[in-house]
């Protein structure tokens, strides 16, 4: 399967997104105010640069199944946005402040990943994907019901999330593994690493 041999491959990093402080700081509840703060920012930039790419990925889509299962996730983007405008607003968090470069060149990197074809594109969404996915239900295992972050939480650790990964996991593995695909799946987990690093640091 390819997606098992991208994870397989890349097993350290992706345990090093999961360890990452800002991922058990979260779980933890003893992430510095600001901290949130300038990840809700950053983040809400990158869903919106996020959303433009997957109505790229959309346009280079090889057939209704694919073209389906990237709808959903659009879709899915208007109460995520909604989620992150009410967080701001309660937070007093603006959501205007100019984007980190790390930020401009993931969300760069994404419109690249499509002019690659939809191997490369659509092994691109499942690491965005799939990295959230995990981090975010390592949060919802390890943090306690009183949590502030529960919206988010759900937001990327519901069984609806879940199943969307899988079916982005599906799409891949009706790919045969190339080195370009391997190499945007690298690249999109030294984003990540990045990005955590950033508001965190
Ligand atoms: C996602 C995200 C998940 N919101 N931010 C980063 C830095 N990586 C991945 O994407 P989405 O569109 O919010 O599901």
């Amino acid at each position: 399967e390819t997606t098992r041999a991208l994870l397989t491959a890349q097993a350290a990093a992706w345990q090093r997104i999961l360890d990452h402080p800002f991922v058990s700081r979260t779980s933890a509840g003893s992430l510095p105010k600001a901290t949130f703060d300038r990840w809700i920012a950053e983040d809400y930039f990158f869903v919106r640069s996020f959303q433009r790419y997957l109505e790229a990925l959309s346009a280079v889509a090889p057939d209704d199944e694919a073209r389906k299962v990237l709808a959903d996730g659009l879709a899915a983007l208007v109460p995520e946005l909604a989620l992150f405008e009410a967080a701001a607003a309660e937070r007093g968090v603006d959501l205007s402040v100019e984007p980190s470069l790390v930020n401009l060149g993931y969300s760069a990197y994404l419109f690249t990943s499509v002019d690659e074809g939809w191997p490369v594109g659509i092994t691109v969404l499942y690491a965005v994907e799939k990295a959230y996915y995990d981090a975010w239900a390592s949060v919802r295992d390890t943090t306690g019901p009183d949590t502030q972050y529960a919206g988010f939480i759900a937001n990327w650790s519901s069984p609806e999330f879940a199943a969307y990964v899988d079916q982005l996991a599906d799409l891949v593995d009706r790919e045969p593994l190339t080195p370009a695909m391997t190499l945007a799946f690298d690249r999109v987990l030294r984003f990540e690493l990045a990005f955590w690093d950033l508001v965190h640091g």
